[in-house]
């Protein structure tokens, strides 16, 4: 699927703003056939933007089933003759969408797109009426799992992650017309010769008998540097300028689809010319050591929730480049498409991760209540479950194949892995990944739980993902333990011979409280030791290749005793004021190499 853009023969129509919005409390609004009509006593709700910070309501807020949203476009009227597609760049957790009283698609899976072909739905020079229902129940066979519990007092929607289950329409809504004839795809894979550069490039196509593909590629400033002719073919690129960490340099390929001499489609893609591998310890782009520094992150502002907004966007990044980061994983799931565009332009490194999060029943602890449940089992986390868990890598990847910034896929985040059952449910998931890209590193991240010599799913990895909080969670307040414990490890991990890269290590602390006394949880200058605790492990173990402290900035969570308005481990305040640590984080990672 290719994302929405204009170009010479392809415009769209933007559907974000105020749509009419409605919550289905009582789970009728199939069998009362709300999407033949306007819907009734409904409110305005944004898009983007999760519709649960919106209104000062508990009801809207902790509403667990589905909602419905709605509004009328016009479709323009020199669309007459072209194909017509509604495009949905997210729907949190799933989906079914109405044109006029036509069901005409549903989705699973709440942070990928899809789109539909409505051409025969619309009339060019009237106005449609889009209805979309989104429901945003978890349960064992969706991605992320949770269950519904119903008690007297209402459905209750528990799960296992530990970030709010933010829901809606987070990211824009597009109609958009191309010919009928179409370029459908486009991957692209880069090498580097000496000082050449390659890209290797296969288009798709559809409704195309009797057109033919060409691409050009053009440098940053618009001069043409390859041509190609065929759906697929490698593109030669002398001195080229690489795309780097730092340097986010990209060419434009544009992909032509002519018949009889006239263009009939036209698509921009941007290609970053890097490579990617794993060698032994070490972890190379461009052939070139890289050390990973940054944080997990998470799509997650106030009011707006999980809604993409480009002012937020801008701003992260330009916190990333003060405080010296070069990297961040999205934790813990696909962001939107906006995020990974900007990293390619920024020269950011992406560790690119699905959101099947909280696949792990022994993590209950204190954090999430008591489990009572065996992660895998006919009843929970099964072959369904495994093959939507498929789907979602399968989605994750023909979504971001063609960004330079992605460097790694990450595949889940601290799932249960020390039980043969979980060994036979991940290791065909590798081969998902390894066949939907052969050229990128593959992994998952471990827990704490499955410590180095427990854990049966590393084995599968390219590189091993490791989230730690010695002296938090474990050794609390105590950093000499801490420091001790956590070497142990680590060295342990590092004789597997595989890059490490630290994925989450972090404390909770509340901004503005302090402490003369070491030692001392929750206060900024703990944090500060923490962090520097860790440090000091990582630079003694040649295998780490990354340090992500857990979490860019505070985040919104279930409400529970070990959440203080939320996941407190930020390095920047939930509205991105700094606390103590980003300082010091600055410090060490701003130094020249
Ligand atoms: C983890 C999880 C992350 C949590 C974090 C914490 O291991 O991966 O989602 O937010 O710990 O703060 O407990």
């Amino acid at each position: 699927m290719l994302r929405p853009q204009d170009s010479r023969t392809r415009e769209r129509k933007n559907l974000d703003g105020l749509w009419e919005f409605a919550l289905d409390g009582q789970g009728t609004g199939r069998s009362e056939r709300w999407f033949d009509g306007p819907l009734t006593e409904s409110r305005r709700m944004a898009v983007p933007a999760s519709y649960n910070d919106i209104a000062a309501d508990a009801t809207v807020r902790d509403h667990v089933g589905s909602a419905w949203y709605q509004r009328s476009v016009w479709v323009p009227r020199d669309w007459a003759g072209r194909r017509i597609v509604l495009h949905f760049e997210a729907a949190t957790h799933r989906a079914t969408v109405w044109a006029g009283t036509a069901e005409v698609v549903s989705h699973d899976g709440g942070y990928t797109p899809f789109e539909v072909d409505i051409t025969e739905h619309v009339a060019p020079g009237e106005q449609v009426r889009i209805t979309v229902e989104v429901d945003n129940r978890l349960s064992f066979q969706t991605i992320p799992p949770g269950v519904v519990e119903e008690t007297p007092h209402g459905l209750r929607q528990r799960y296992w992650h530990d970030f709010f289950n933010y829901s809606g329409l987070h990211r824009s809504v597009w109609l958009y017309a191309t010919d009928p004839a179409h370029l459908t795809d486009i991957t692209v894979v880069t090498a580097l010769n000496g000082s050449d550069g390659s890209v290797t490039y296969r288009v798709e196509t559809a409704n195309a008998a009797g057109a033919q593909t060409q691409v050009v590629l053009r440098d940053a400033t618009g001069v043409e540097v390859a041509t190609g002719e065929g759906s697929e073919g490698t593109l030669t690129v002398p001195s080229v300028h690489r795309w780097a960490p730092g340097d986010g340099y990209l060419y434009d390929l544009e992909l032509q689809l002519v018949r009889n001499g006239e263009l009939v489609d036209s698509y921009h893609q941007s290609v970053g010319i890097r490579t990617v591998r794993v060698d032994g310890i070490r972890f190379l782009i461009n052939e070139e050591p890289f050390y990973f520094t940054g944080f997990g992150k998470h799509e997650d502002i106030p009011v707006i929730g999980k809604g993409h907004n480009n002012a937020f966007l801008v701003h992260d990044f330009e916190l990333l480049d003060w405080v010296g980061a070069n990297s961040f994983r999205t934790s813990h799931y696909p962001y939107s498409e906006d995020v990974l565009d900007y990293a390619d332009r920024q020269g950011l490194v992406l560790i690119d991760e699905t959101a099947a999060v909280g696949l792990n029943m022994g993590l209950g602890g204190g954090i999430f209540g008591g489990q009572g449940y065996t992660t895998f089992s006919p009843e929970t986390a099964n072959d369904v479950t495994q093959s939507v868990h498929a789907q979602a890598i399968r989605e994750l990847i023909a979504r971001d194949k063609n960004h330079p910034s992605v460097v790694l896929w990450s595949i889940a985040n601290e799932p249960e892995s020390e039980t043969e059952a979980a060994e036979n449910y991940f290791r065909p998931l590798f081969d998902v990944a390894r066949e939907a890209d052969p050229t990128r590193p593959v992994g998952f991240v471990n827990v704490m739980l499955a410590p180095h010599g427990t854990c049966r799913v590393s084995q599968f990895a390219d590189v091993l993902m490791l989230n730690r909080y010695y002296g938090w969670y474990v050794n609390t307040g105590d950093l000499a333990a801490a420091e001790a414990a956590w070497e142990a490890e680590l060295t342990a991990w590092a004789g597997d011979g595989k890059p490490i890269i630290i994925t989450e290590y972090g404390a909770d602390t509340y901004p503005g409280l302090h402490s003369v006394v070491a030692g001392s949880p929750w206060t900024e200058e703990y944090q500060v030791d923490y962090l520097e605790m860790n440090h000091r492990v990582f630079d003694r173990i040649d295998a780490v290749v990354g340090e992500q402290v857990w979490n860019f900035a505070d985040f919104a969570t279930t409400s529970g005793i070990m959440r203080v308005g939320g996941n407190k481990k930020g390095v920047f305040t939930r509205d991105r004021q700094p606390k103590a640590a980003a300082f010091a984080l600055r410090r060490r990672w701003r130094k020249a190499p």
